[in-house]
């Protein structure tokens, strides 16, 4: 019998993993980009790259877009093709970093023609949130200061507020605002949103409709993501995750990869506060593939997700529950390990087989030619990039 049990696969059937259209493109570091034959050169050719995961994953039915990198003149046509390759337009991202006006800050600019300007680019992505159906606007920002004096933080606190409040003003009744936040880089003394508390702080401010985004690798080395997991569930913040994994500071890397027991203990905790079922929640990567070929670099994170589900799906939450109580120390801890030390890939392959999809995802790629296809058609024209 499988160590699945129907409740496990009947969650596990519910899991939902919004990809990134810009891990489609090419990226680097601030040493060299890397160009790859195949890249898309469009958005219409990254979201057929990223429907071939969906198609082999059963995982992915989302795409998330970033303007203005994945703006378009016909917002119907990049619709239809999405739902003509069996997947929806997801979260829209904004954009404040990569203009010269936003030098010294965008929603938190002293300049009110400069915060104008950041606050009506965030308008301009409502608007094609409303052209293609996507419910959330995440907005993370570039803001803050190198050197201790520099700036008022309190004003900017104040200024990045009266903004926000501006463009949450100007969302649908669906509609939702996303705010991420992260510790450092680009600037390196003090970030404007640089962690859960100042993000809950902003979004608490304007209502129902705003959350947080926590992003897995923008954290501090050794900081405890799940107890924020954990509270911001607690607190009904969560909006959605950007999952991806790092050594040393954001490093975009293959969620999973770098400390799967963290992805586990995050993922426990997203069971423990009411599972894959919350609507609240967006579950996406946040990623790039630098090195590695993109659509088999996904495939892998999306599989990594889900097997790290299935673990923490496999807790004995009574047992634990038990241990807990008694204050059974090791006897917990046993319990909350098991779970993670069960091989699930064996158990999931079959349960994949059994609704027509392959087995093994990675290799059913690499089988379908739709690699050399694309290498071969994809001629010509410029190749999409991080930050174009
Ligand atoms: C920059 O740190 C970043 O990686 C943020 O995590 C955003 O979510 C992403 O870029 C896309 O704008
Ligand atoms: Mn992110
Ligand atoms: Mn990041």
């Amino acid at each position: 019998m499988s160590i699945l049990t129907p409740a496990v696969r009947s969650t596990l059937e519910k899991q939902a993993i919004e990809l990134p259209s810009w891990a489609f493109g090419n990226s680097g570091t601030r040493f060299k980009v890397f160009t790859t034959p195949g890249t898309p050169r469009d958005p219409f050719e990254k979201i057929s790259d990223a429907a071939q995961v969906n198609r082999l994953t059963g995982l992915a039915p989302a795409v998330a877009l970033h303007i203005p990198w994945d703006l378009v003149d016909d917002w119907s046509a990049l619709r239809e093709h999405a739902a003509s390759e069996g997947v929806t337009l997801g979260t829209v991202n904004s954009n404040t970093f990569q203009d010269d006006d936003y030098k010294f800050g965008a929603l938190t600019h002293e300049d009110d023609r400069i915060r104008r300007k950041a606050i009506d680019h965030h308008l301009t992505c409502i608007d094609v949130m409303h052209e293609t159906g996507s419910r959330d606007l995440k907005i993370w920002l570039a803001e803050g200061s190198n050197y201790p004096g520099q700036n008022d933080m309190r004003a900017r606190q104040d200024r990045l507020q009266d903004s926000l409040q501006q463009i949450y003003a100007h969302l649908g009744d669906e509609q939702r605002l996303v705010l991420e936040y992260k510790f450092f880089e680009p600037a390196f003394y003090h970030t404007d949103v640089p962690d859960w508390g100042t993000s809950y702080v902003q979004v608490a401010a304007l209502g129902d409709k705003a959350m947080v985004c926590l992003d897995t690798g923008h954290h501090a080395p050794g900081t405890n993501i799940e107890f924020i997991v954990m509270q911001l569930l607690r607190l009904g913040k969560l909006g959605s995750f950007d999952f991806n994994s790092r050594f040393y500071a954001d490093d975009d890397l293959i969620v999973g990869a770098a400390d799967p027991f963290q992805l586990y203990r995050i993922l426990s905790e997203v069971i423990r506060g009411g599972g894959l079922d919350n609507p609240d929640v967006v579950f996406m990567l946040d990623q790039c593939h630098n090195i590695e070929n993109k659509i088999l670099g996904q495939i892998r994170s999306v599989l990594n997700v889900q097997e790290m589900t299935a673990r923490a799906l496999l807790v004995d939450r009574e047992a634990l529950a038990a241990a807990q109580t008694a204050n059974d120390v090791l006897a917990a801890q046993a319990v909350y390990m098991d779970a993670f030390y069960t091989d699930v890939r064996p158990a999931l392959a079959e349960w994949r087989e059994g609704r027509g999809l392959p087995a093994d995802p990675m290799a059913a790629y690499l089988a379908s030619g739709y690699q050399a296809r694309i290498e071969a058609e994809r001629v010509g024209g410029v190749q999409a990039g991080w930050g174009a």
